[in-house]
């Protein structure tokens, strides 16, 4: 039996980032895998990708990691990209859409919002014929997954549609299901290639939940004026997003 944690959504809030590998690492856990999103919206992007570039044994594209890294007129966006210059930027660009592994004889994909499409966005509440797709075949394996991990949506849950099982590891840095940091621990029998008609084995996947300092990281982003201050404080405060009304 093996075990590796998953984390996603860090959006260079570096407070909540070390936090969560503090428990890890306290779990006795080293591998580490990363569903995107590294940087944005918080203040310390730059800190955020070299510690997960060093921490993580895989690391996936968010939305984020794209906006980053293409042209806008957004001076938001210019400020984080700013804190993040040319080889880190060159780093989230390479970065895959998606990873594959055998879990317990069942085929697990990790990805930052589906396999395919860095910006199809589900949530729990979302129609099973939608969130379904997360499950459709990659251009390098051409099965349907069994399990699928996913970020993105800075919420976490367990489900299941018949019998495949959909889950979603929340967010360190931007929690908007309440504000406590989440990640997930998953373990099983782990195999690099999936393999069809492999023994099925027990497996399990661990939601987890760790306060970190919050007034400390919008004190940090207020001493670096960071734009969209008052925003980023309430979703952190709140944890209610700052589209929703
Ligand atoms: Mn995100």
């Amino acid at each position: 039996m093996e075990r590796f944690a998953i984390i996603s959504d860090i959006h260079g809030n570096l407070t909540a980032l070390n936090a969560v590998l503090k428990d890890i690492e306290e779990k006795h856990i080293s591998k580490i895998i990363c569903l995107g999103d590294i940087a944005g919206k918080g203040p310390r992007s730059a800190e955020a990708i070299d510690i997960i570039k060093e921490r993580c044994a895989v690391v996936v594209k968010g939305n984020w990691d794209y906006f980053l890294t293409h042209v806008t007129d957004s001076e938001t966006i210019w400020w984080h990209r700013r804190q993040i210059g040319a080889e880190r930027e060159a780093y989230l660009k390479q970065l895959p859409e998606y990873y594959e592994i055998s879990l317990s004889g069942y085929l697990l994909r990790l990805c930052h919002a589906s396999p395919n499409d860095i910006f199809y966005r589900v949530h729990l509440t979302t129609s099973n014929e939608k969130r379904i797709k997360l499950f459709e075949e990659t251009p390098t394996l051409p099965c349907l997954s069994d399990i699928v991990g996913y970020g993105d949506i800075h919420g976490a849950y367990i489900d299941n549609i018949g019998d495949k099982v959909l889950f979603n590891v929340g967010s360190v840095g931007n929690p908007l299901d309440f504000n406590v940091a989440s990640y997930a621990i998953v373990e099983g029998n782990i195999e690099a290639d999936w393999l069809p008609n492999r023994d099925k084995s027990a497996y399990g996947i661990t939601i987890c939940r760790v306060p970190y300092d919050v007034e400390l990281e919008i004190k940090i982003a207020e001493e670096m004026n960071m734009p969209e201050l008052i925003d980023y404080s309430n979703e952190l405060r709140t944890a209610i997003y700052r589209g929703r009304k």
